[in-house]
């Protein structure tokens, strides 16, 4: 006979308790997948959107002198996948959001920044690995709402396709290049730099309009060695004869004091060095300058390990981060620095204006390396050097000083007797990576954005000297020193 088995009224109140326990429990868990995920999804849109909002915080205030303050910025535009946060300036980021030219918005491709690795671990293979999986599950490109990263314009031509084969770098720089063959995103930066005038650079479009014609290579490099003053600070120079610390700058100029050389290597520091086994080439140079952070320990076989001189500009100088008063990157060989001047070039003027506090850390440098020869360059010949690339291009161009990379090249041509060049002008190896030493990528750092990069590149293409076949294969430009070239009337230019 079956027993009926009866549940007791309590012992069954309790199992339906259980049963609506484990309901709430997946509900709460369902809940909790959904909030999560609406959560991530918030996170991935607002992150696409937090540098304009960024800057409402931070970038009119930072973009104003010397920037004590600018690496706060970076705290908060952190590179992704916890990468350590770079002091960058908002001047000198990849670019600025056109609209207001007054107001730029500071850019930080923050979506393929990562901050150095100078160990030997550099490939970008390991990107992935670094970012974790919530980084790649959120941090892709959003294009489910048909959303789009920032600088990513859609169909329009985007700055990496610059650099493929058939882009309009083609295979050897294109002397001809334009802001106009530019990707949408780096166009408007240029243009908007070049709206811009924080320097009061006074150069009327007439002035421009006189210089239509094209000059040739050799034209140019006797516009060049007549018309710039490769000078440095000295002791005597007004205000810094009236100041105590005005002893520590060099009594003569560098182009007394070091040189000449017979052959000297410029070496950029583009990213298209790497893999390139110049290193050995390089080091068979008398002199090799490099520039700002550029290392060489566990880079040798691509950029040699020789550092005559190191040019470095006043950002680096004054950066937490780069430890420029404790790093001995800087304790070998000579010290160059440079700082955008007004565009007067005036000394009292600058000496009140700097961009950075480059005076005050030179100070502090001297006095921790008395010995080491450290030179200031006079901002005269920023300017000089502008003006001629200005004189020389059918367009506006950034109305900031010429990059660190070819004010070296112009004092190497002062100090040596032939100048190669390598990766300022891309090999066939070029890259949107933007140095050889880190692995951040922008089109930016080759083609320009506060500096008129582009337009540099155009003036060096003409007065190269080497072949074609040298750019493409070597990244190789060569140059003649000043001292060995005569300017006659057949080469002067017309004006
Ligand atoms: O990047 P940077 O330049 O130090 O590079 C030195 C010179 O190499 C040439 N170059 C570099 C990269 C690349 N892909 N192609 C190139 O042709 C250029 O001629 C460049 O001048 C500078 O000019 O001083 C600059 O300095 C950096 C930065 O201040 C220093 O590296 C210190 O951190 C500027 N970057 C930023 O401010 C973010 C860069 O704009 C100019």
């Amino acid at each position: 006979m079956k027993m009926a088995y009866k549940i007791p009224g309590a012992a069954m109140d309790r199992v339906s308790l259980l049963w609506r326990l484990r309901r709430r429990a997946r509900r709460g868990a369902l809940c909790m997948a959904l909030f999560c995920l609406t959560m991530a999804l918030l996170y991935t849109l607002c992150a696409e959107n937090s540098i304009p909002v960024t800057d409402a915080i931070f970038g009119v205030k930072a973009r104003t002198r010397a920037q004590p303050r600018a690496h706060t910025i970076v705290k908060v535009l952190r590179g992704t996948g916890g990468s350590k946060p770079m002091y960058t300036d908002p001047q000198k980021l990849p670019g600025v959001i056109p609209g207001d030219p007054q107001k730029p918005i500071p850019i930080l491709s923050s979506s393929n920044f990562s901050m150095e690795s100078t160990s030997k671990d550099h490939s970008l293979g390991g990107k992935k690995r670094e970012r974790g999986l919530f980084y790649w599950l959120l941090a892709q490109p959003l294009t489910i709402f048909g959303g789009r990263r920032r600088g990513d314009m859609g169909t329009a031509i985007r700055d990496a396709d610059v650099f493929k084969p058939n882009g309009a770098l083609g295979e050897v720089w294109n002397e001809e290049m334009s802001s106009s063959m530019l990707g949408k995103r780096l166009r408007k930066v240029v243009q908007n730099y070049q709206a811009m005038n924080k320097y009061g650079v006074k150069y009327p479009a007439t002035v421009r309009a006189a210089h239509r014609y094209k000059l040739s290579g050799p034209e140019i490099l006797c516009e060049i060695k007549e018309k710039v003053q490769v000078t440095t600070l000295t002791p005597d120079m007004e205000p810094f004869s009236g100041f105590p610390w005005g002893s520590q700058l060099p009594p003569r100029q560098i182009t007394s004091d070091v040189g000449p050389f017979k052959t000297c290597a410029v070496v950029s520091s583009a990213g298209s060095l790497k893999n390139s086994g110049l290193g050995k080439e390089i080091d068979s140079h008398d002199a090799v300058i490099r520039f700002n952070a550029a290392p060489t320990a566990g880079f040798e076989t691509d950029v040699g390990s020789k550092t005559t001189v190191r040019l470095i500009n006043s950002q680096l100088m004054a950066s937490e981060d780069h430890h420029f008063l404790s790093s001995s990157l800087y304790s070998a060989g000579i010290l160059v620095s440079w700082d955008p001047s007004p565009y007067s070039s005036d000394l009292w003027e600058w000496f009140n204006k700097t961009d950075y506090p480059i005076f005050k850390q030179y100070q502090r440098y001297r006095r921790l390396h008395p010995q080491q020869p450290f030179y200031i360059v006079h901002p005269r010949m920023e300017w000089q050097l502008w003006q001629r690339i200005q004189d020389n291009m059918g367009e506006a161009i950034q109305k900031n000083p010429p990059s660190s990379g070819l004010l070296g090249t112009v004092l190497m041509m002062s100090l040596c007797e032939v100048v190669h060049v390598y990766e300022f002008l891309p090999s066939r190896r070029k890259t949107e990576l933007c140095h050889y030493y880190q692995r951040f990528s922008d089109a930016a750092c080759t083609l320009g954005a506060y500096h008129p990069l582009l337009y540099e590149k155009n003036l060096v293409k003409r007065m190269n000297q080497g072949s074609d076949r040298d750019i493409y294969t070597l990244g190789r430009v060569t140059l003649p020193g000043f001292a060995t070239f005569n300017c006659t009337s057949s080469t002067h230019s017309k004006t």
